[in-house]
């Protein structure tokens, strides 16, 4: 057990975060008292480092940003909080306790992530408190959706679609419960629990005072459907069955999607897969790989920290080799698994075990009422008679799921009371875009309120092109941080500034492959440009049943990945407006 996770790093100054966490004790910082301080609506910097922790972010409403800084006045501050859901199923009696939560503590609207949990914005500071007592008394919790530790674990979505799938979400729920830190303090802050007598903080056996250098994924896919991008997180799963049976998992390690534009040392990275393990084993896998990256990982530079930068660091084999060493045996050879496509499946499907499911597409995450798509009240009406569950997907959708058969027809008729069912475009349906403005603090341009527009324009060459009902997985973030996993789309629009993005093209459909720069430093006009004779050539050009990513590259319009399973922005195709 580890006293202190400070590592070998070879830059002397450890980051600024490292102290915070070590002075923290146990994450408890000084929120208390910044809580109780009426004066501002914001609490002490280090402490918003350790809010995360506890699942929150502190952020300011960027739209109001210039006006308050001009009149003098404390940006308009409120706070982020993410749930941790590990495989994303809720009953609909917490639905509806979300979203009550959404409406009285909230902006009054819930978004789904891109790791199958729900988000809440705008809660100000004297709502905090209410709002995480009221997620506790929904039975779930913000513990470590944030931070430097293994966060939300995210797995397959629908469980009743085999017994893999159910399996899934048990490890998942098993990995999150098992890896979450020890502290307290959450219980302590948010609903008030005595401290224990003596009062020192308690022992992380497993992260020790300092915590991971870096947040922690973990994703489970379950073949032949990439919906959870598995090649994105650190440590990623992948169900292994024989017989109809799950036997194990091959495990990936190292990937991840951030970068910083201009800065050639980061870098996204697909996952590289190390082995495999049985059920049983998987949880201590976990436990080996977060020790392998707390005891490796840098904790001089953040932009460093993560773990693709200690497994390119270091080297794959002796990563492993460290993870083996942790787990006190080798792990077996990978069994090898391909996948058919990544993304979800929407619409009525029916289970192995008779039930149904609705996947429903919510465009971008956000769940609220428009005039005429009500999603709010709809999935409201929908959770008051629902015997199933609701279950968020790793594209920000959500599965209806676990419908008896005879409860279909109602559940269909709220669908289309509320404007729910809508036709859409097979573009639009496989779009992502990250939330961005005006609440995320890192976003160099407009994603979530900006990419419904963009696709219907793009709709429209795509309808002259003959390609309405051909997906393309599409996506877009307002930085370069990767928060809707842009460099695994076959198109994809990352922010650079003010209506300004970079164009990448020719990701891997199945999510194994990342894509490459098209175009850099681009704006509407430019990305229209660009893409209306790339997609009436493909139209015209493509082989059977053949992928707008898979094409670009054969069309020779993006050259095949040269640079292993990362990339930079400067590669010598790469080609400038
Ligand atoms: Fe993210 C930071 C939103 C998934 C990579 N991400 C942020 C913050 C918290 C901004 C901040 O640090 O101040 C964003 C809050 C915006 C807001 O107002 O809500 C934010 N990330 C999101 C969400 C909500 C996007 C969405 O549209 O759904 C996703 C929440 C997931 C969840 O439930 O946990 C979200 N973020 C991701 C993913 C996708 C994934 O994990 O599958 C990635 C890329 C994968 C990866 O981690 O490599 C991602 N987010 C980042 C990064 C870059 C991290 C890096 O080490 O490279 C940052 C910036 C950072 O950590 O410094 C970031
Ligand atoms: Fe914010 Fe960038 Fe993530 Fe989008 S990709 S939510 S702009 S950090």
């Amino acid at each position: 057990m580890p006293d202190t996770n400070l590592p070998p790093s070879k830059t002397p100054a450890l980051s600024k975060n490292e102290g915070i966490k070590a002075r923290s004790r146990a994450l408890r910082g000084t929120i208390a008292e910044g809580m109780g301080n009426i004066v501002t609506g914001a609490l002490a910097e280090d402490d918003t480092q350790l809010t995360k922790f506890h699942g929150f972010y502190q952020q300011d409403d960027r739209d109001l940003r210039a006006e308050r800084g001009r009149k003098r006045m404390e940006p308009a501050i409120s706070f982020m909080a993410r749930l941790r859901i590990p495989g994303g199923r809720v009953s609909p009696q917490q639905w509806l306790q979300l979203s009550e939560i959404a409406r009285e503590r909230a902006n009054g609207t819930i978004r789904l992530t891109t790791r199958q949990t729900i988000q809440f914005h705008g809660i100000i500071k004297g709502n905090l408190r209410p709002a995480l007592s009221a997620v506790n008394d929904a039975l779930l919790d913000t513990i470590a959706a944030c931070g430097d530790v293994n966060r939300n674990v995210i797995c397959t979505s629908n469980p009743h679609a085999s017994p893999a799938h159910m399996e899934a979400l048990a490890l998942a729920r098993r990995l999150s419960d098992e890896l979450l830190p020890k502290t307290r303090a959450w219980h302590e802050l948010w609903l008030g629990e005595e401290r224990v007598a003596g009062g020192e903080p308690e022992d992380e056996p497993l992260y020790g005072t300092t915590y991971l250098p870096r947040k922690f994924k973990m994703a489970i896919a379950v073949p032949p459907q990439n919906d959870v991008d598995v090649f994105a997180h650190d440590l990623g799963f992948i169900s292994i069955e024989r017989d109809g049976a799950v036997i194990g998992y091959d495990v990936s390690v190292g990937g991840g999607m951030g970068m910083t534009h201009g800065e050639t040392d980061t870098f996204p990275r697909t996952g590289d897969v190390i082995g495999f393990c049985t059920p049983e084993e998987a949880v201590a896998v976990g436990d080996a790989v977060i020790r392998a990256q707390r005891d490796h990982g840098d904790r001089s530079v953040r932009k460093h920290a993560r773990l693709k930068y200690t497994v390119e660091r270091m080297g794959v084999d002796a990563f492993k080799a460290e993870v083996e060493r942790h787990l006190g045996h080798k792990l077996a050879p990978a069994h090898g698994a391909s996948f058919t496509g990544t993304g979800d499946h929407l619409g009525w499907s029916q289970s192995p075990d008779g039930t149904w499911q609705y996947c429903l597409f919510i465009e971008n995450g956000r769940v609220h009422d428009l005039p005429d798509r009500r999603l709010l009240s709809g999935l409201r009406a929908i959770a008051n008679v629902h015997r199933g569950e609701f279950v968020m997907t790793a594209n920000h959708n959500l599965i209806v799921a676990g419908i008896a058969p005879e409860d279909k027809a109602g559940i269909a008729a709220l669908l289309l009371q509320y404007g729910m069912e809508q036709g859409m475009s097979a573009l639009r349906l496989a779009s992502m875009a990250c939330v961005a403005l005006p609440t995320c603090g890192l976003a160099l341009s407009e994603s979530e309120r900006y990419l419904p527009g963009l696709i219907t324009k793009l709709d429209a060459v795509m309808e002259e092109a003959g390609l309405r009902d051909q997906p393309i997985v599409l996506r877009m973030t307002g930085c370069p941080n990767g928060c809707a996993r842009p460099y695994l789309a076959e198109i994809a629009m990352v922010g650079r500034g003010p209506g300004r993005y970079n164009l990448y093209l020719g990701a891997a459909p199945d999510g194994t492959r990342l894509n490459k720069l098209y175009r850099r430093d681009v704006d509407e006009k430019a990305i229209l440009e660009a893409l209306t004779p790339l997609l009436h050539e493909y139209a015209a050009g493509r082989e059977e049943g053949e992928r707008f990513g898979d094409w670009v590259i054969r069309a020779g319009h993006i050259q095949a990945t040269t640079a292993g399973n990362r990339f930079h922005e400067d590669l010598p195709e790469a080609v400038a407006a």
